[in-house]
């Protein structure tokens, strides 16, 4: 083939919806405003996520002590084939919800290569628009085959967009321990909400474990978390004309006990002040005042299965590893 039809043919296989672009400017930073007007000051986790700060967040994958990737990419290992066998019988979209770099969804899509990547059409959801086209240009590279429908959006507030055919939907990285329970239930319920009785939802979750071992997880000896965490002020200083002084804070990320939660927060070093220009907000922290970034549920399958539960879906299968520290639960609708 030369390379004029190559890419005719990969711009063939490639559909790109952004949902983000449609935001009123109302709508866009109006949970920072929020967050950032309560007694604890907390700012959502997607603002870590512009080019730079996915791009940190990959560096904090291949950290010795960040367990979170390579465990569940074990996992995928072993489980890709009895996850995949999903689109043996029928066409299907495979959907990812934040989908970052193409790590996970390689192994999946070379799982379902063996029956022909005609059977499935690939939708990545994610926030970052670099990042998501970055990893749909490998992907129609790397299979010949496939065919991409990549959708931009907050996936916290566009669940709309997403196609109502027939579906596997994977949310893996437990990316969902970031909401709050009340956000969790309803998410999850959302999910229900979208998906047919045969559909399945594949959840990535990190599980409890010793302390020590959560909490090192957080606090790497390179202070990769540390940038990780100061880039959501980077962030919002460029797309919100705010002037945080971001070496007026210090990254603090601690386990939580009683929440069983790791909580990840930026604390002021001195008084300090910054105006968000777009949001007509002025914002001040007291010396040790704490804004909160992230929070990161851990979760026992008892604690999990009540969450199911509440949200309409069951679990038909887990996956985990030989020190069941990670888990990758395979959820359905339960029936009425
Ligand atoms: C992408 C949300 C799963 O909570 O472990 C990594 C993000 N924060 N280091 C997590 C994160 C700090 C990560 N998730």
């Amino acid at each position: 083939m030369n390379l004029r039809n190559k890419v005719t043919q990969r711009i063939e296989r490639l559909d790109i919806l952004n949902r983000l672009s449609e935001d009123t400017s109302q709508e866009n930073g109006r949970d920072i405003w929020e967050g950032m007007t309560q007694p604890q000051k907390r700012l959502p986790s997607k603002y870590f996520y512009d080019a730079h700060g996915s791009w940190l967040f990959e560096r904090i994958c291949g950290l010795p002590e960040y367990y979170l990737t390579r465990t569940e990419l074990s996992i995928l290992e072993q489980a890709s084939t009895e996850i995949m066998a999903f689109f043996a019988q029928d066409f299907g979209d495979l959907v990812e919800l934040g989908s970052g770099s193409n790590r996970k969804i390689k192994i999946l899509l070379d799982a379902a290569d063996g029956f022909g990547l005609s059977r499935l059409r690939y939708v990545p959801v994610d926030i970052s628009e670099s990042a998501l086209l970055e990893a749909c240009e490998e992907l129609l590279d790397l299979f010949p085959d496939l065919h991409i429908f990549g959708i931009i959006a907050d996936f916290s507030r566009h669940l709309e967009v997403l196609p109502r055919n027939r579906k596997l939907l994977t949310f893996l990285g437990s990316t969902i321990g970031n909401f709050l329970k009340d956000e969790r239930i309803m998410f999850l319920k959302n999910m229900a909400g979208i998906m047919n009785p045969e559909d399945r939802l594949v959840l990535g979750l990190d599980m409890l474990k010793p302390t020590e071992i959560i909490e090192a997880a957080y606090n790497d000896n390179q202070g990769v978390t540390s940038e990780f965490n100061k880039n959501i002020l980077r962030n919002l200083n460029r797309s919100f004309n705010a002037d945080f002084n971001i070496a007026d804070f210090e990254h603090l990320s601690v386990f939580v006990e009683e929440k069983e939660r790791v909580e990840m927060h930026l604390r002021a070093k001195c008084l300090t002040a910054a105006r968000l220009a777009d949001l007509d907000l002025s914002v001040a922290c007291r010396p040790g005042e704490t804004i909160r970034t992230e929070i990161c549920q851990k979760f026992s399958r008892e604690n999990a299965h009540l969450d199911f539960q509440q949200a309409g879906l069951v679990a038909t299968r887990w996956f985990t590893d030989p020190e069941g520290w990670f888990a990758l639960v395979m959820l359905k609708k339960s029936e009425p």
